[in-house]
């Protein structure tokens, strides 16, 4: 059957209409419509690509996955050599690198010269090639000569389109980038590995390199990648502007994605200025970099400076302090938590890194550990980014020592000597003794006195730890029976520090229902579930009189935590200690309870809220949702009848589509409830 010239205008219409799209979503991060109206332009094409099969075109936006697995890559030969970078590792070696460009080009001292300056990115390095705006071909960079053809998993990307935008772009433009793992779906992706007992990545970089390295595209396709240019390779039929950072906003004219914190600087200190800048917002980034990278900003001064051994003289990165280093692991030992969950961590011979100096890593859980297979007396690369616990990576095989030994789980708690218990499926071991385990007790006291539970200043981990020890602090009630005599004879604590310490007890005995919940520490609530409760129920009596059913009516609680919230009520020493407190002086407002409006318009449905909403906070539209009749939750089940997705909508986004659960945005929610 021959497809009319009308439909072939439709499809070839809807794919403008997604191009566009996809520039004004990834590009230019200021999508013009929502995720919804983007869904049905696709549905609309891919109707119209099954109906007539010959409408299919290899560039058309609906065939991203549509590729088999192979059985091995093939490669590709570089028509122009991927060059490497020189590293700074100091201000010095900056400066010294600047004075060299200043010297080859014969500039005065005072002279300025422009550079380019962007993040390093750390993931993997690619090739892209564009033939009359059609992406045929995507290459890793392999040794600079050499890579590996990827191109069934680069046209998984969606950050990466398929066909340029726009027209004045050469005939034949290869386009370089480095493909990366956004910080947030990595810990995504191995918080789901870990918990499936599969192999975890050990950094963003290896996630994106290993990704793109999958002979099933369809398995590329599930990894959140993405992807900014950063130069141009081959390019022929067609002219480039003269300098490098106008090529670049060239490139994202075409619809390529480059990175919005690129700037052109000015001379050493303009490097050095933006090297503090980007380094004091590295955290805060949404991706991993190790570094920036400065280049000289005109290409006929890059060709006068030329190369040195496949580096170019014109460009140099320079790196922040590692993230990761190498360290022994003198000793593993077994920490008990608040709720007795039982963890390993490594005693490490000391080393600097991430700007502090390490001496304990975390090893997550007993799994982890056997997975890793981390032994006594190995070499570790330890990791540290950012404010994050420092975590054992991997181990370097080749340095294990003859002696090393392995590790077991303790049959019993190192603390009280308790069964540790384990149960099916559950990846977390736990001390069965309860608040019978000094180690629970001491935690559970120091969340009672936090910063977010009681607010008791002056109570510190130490101190807690040593009244716990000589047997003062059983229960939190104890706290409020400690006088200022006992504690002015305790360790590095004068008079003044125990009448300071005693006040800050008193003050703390006036707090909201919300906080004291949060406080008693049960399992599975935190502060936003404690206070989701306590605005519920309004009074302690209620909450210890709801059932489990009455519980699963709070925004946010599900069956796992009301089993939890009940289980606690019904220990009757759990009441005691609240009475005891009580007596002593503990007190808070309370309330009536909340009507919950459940034959309001929303009633009887769940939403989820996530990313930034155009005109709305997330409380504001949790109220109002809640005004409806409606409830919301924190994270998306097979429950949530509706996602409200705003912009940046992370992993909840991906779980509600997997889920099939509506995705709506803020104008829907409005209509929704204006109906
Ligand atoms: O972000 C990066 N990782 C990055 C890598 C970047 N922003 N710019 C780069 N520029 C170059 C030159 C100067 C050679 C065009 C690079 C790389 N090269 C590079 N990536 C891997 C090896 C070299």
């Amino acid at each position: 059957m021959s497809v009319s010239i009308a439909i072939r205008k439709k499809a070839e219409s809807l794919r403008e209409q997604i191009r566009h799209h996809n520039y004004r979503y990834h590009v230019l991060d200021d999508p013009e419509i929502p995720d919804a109206e983007y869904d049905r332009l696709m549905r609309e094409l891919l109707a119209l690509e099954a109906e007539y099969d010959e409408l299919v075109t290899h560039d058309s936006p609906t065939q991203r996955v549509g590729d088999a697995p192979i059985s091995a890559f093939g490669t590709v030969q570089h028509e122009l050599p991927m060059l490497s970078l020189a590293n700074a590792f100091s201000e010095d070696e900056l400066r010294e690198f600047h004075r060299r460009v200043m010297e080859r080009l014969e500039l005065e001292g005072d002279a300025e010269l422009s550079y380019a300056a962007e993040p390093k990115l750390d993931g993997a390095a690619v090739s892209l090639l564009y033939e009359d705006g059609v992406l045929v071909r995507g290459a890793t960079r392999g040794d600079g000569s050499t890579g590996e053809d990827i191109t069934h998993n680069i046209r998984t990307i969606e950050a990466i389109p398929l066909k340029l935008i726009g027209k004045s772009y050469p005939a034949r433009l290869e386009v370089r980038g480095e493909v990366f793992m956004p910080k947030a779906g990595f810990e995504a992706y191995n918080a789901r590995a870990r918990a499936a007992g599969e192999k975890t990545f050990v950094n963003p970089r290896n996630a994106a390199a290993g990704s793109l390295r999958q002979l099933d595209p369809k398995l590329t396709a599930e990894r959140p990648l993405d992807m900014y240019a950063y130069s141009v390779g081959k390019v022929e039929g067609g002219q480039l502007p003269a300098r490098h950072s106008e090529i670049v906003d060239r490139l994202r004219d075409w619809g390529i994605k480059v990175c919005p914190e690129r700037r052109v600087v000015l001379g050493v200190e303009g490097c050095l200025a933006f090297y503090k800048s980007i380094g004091e917002r590295r955290n805060a980034l949404s991706y991993e970099i190790d570094g920036v990278v400065y280049k000289v900003d005109s290409l006929q001064m890059q060709r006068e400076l030329g190369f040195v051994s496949r580096a170019p003289r014109w460009a140099i990165a320079h790196k922040f302090p590692a993230q990761e280093e190498l360290t022994v692991v003198e000793d593993v030992e077994f920490q008990v938590g608040r709720t007795g969950a039982v963890t390993p961590v490594a005693r490490l011979t000391p080393v600097f890194v991430g700007g502090v100096t390490v001496s304990n890593a975390t090893l997550h859980n007993i799994d982890e550990l056997h997975r890793k297979d981390v032994r006594i007396g190995d070499t570790v690369i330890v990791r540290r980014a950012g404010d994050v616990i420092p975590e054992v990576v991997s181990v370097i095989l080749d340095r294990r020592p003859k002696g090393s030994r392995r590790v077991q789980l303790p049959k019993t708690c190192p603390v009280c000597n308790s069964h540790i218990e384990r149960e099916d499926g559950e990846t977390v071991a736990r001390c069965t003794g309860g608040l019978f385990c000094a180690a629970q007790r001491t935690e559970a006291l120091k969340h009672f006195v936090s910063r977010r539970a009681l607010d008791i200043e002056g109570l510190g981990a130490k101190l807690v730890e040593q009244l716990v020890a000589i047997g003062r602090l059983k229960t939190p009630a104890d706290i409020f029976q400690l006088n200022a005599t006992e504690l002015s004879e305790l360790d590095r604590m004068g008079t003044k520090s125990a009448d300071n310490l005693i006040a800050s007890i008193n003050k703390s005995k006036s707090t909201t229902l919300a906080r004291f919940l949060f406080a008693l520490g049960i399992r599975e609530v935190g502060e936003a579930t404690a206070a989701s409760v306590a605005s519920h129920f309004g009074r302690l009596a209620n909450v210890i009189a709801a059932t489990e059913e009455d519980l699963q009516r709070v925004p946010d609680v599900g069956p796992v935590v009301a089993a939890r919230v009940r289980a606690f009520f019904a220990e009757e020493h759990n009441l005691e200690v609240i009475a005891r407190m009580q007596e002593y002086g503990v007190v808070w407002q309370e309330s009536d309870p909340k009507v919950v409006a459940e034959d309001g318009i929303l009633g009887g449905k769940t939403f989820v809220i996530t990313g930034t909403l155009p005109t709305m906070t997330r409380d504001a539209a949790k109220d109002l949702i809640q005004a409806a009749g409606g409830k919301v939750a924190g994270s998306v089940s097979s429950k949530t009848d509706y996602l409200v997705a705003g912009e940046k909508a992370g992993s909840k986004l991906a779980k509600a589509e997997k889920l099939n659960v509506d995705i709506i945005d803020e104008a829907d929610l409005l209509k929704l409830v204006s109906r």
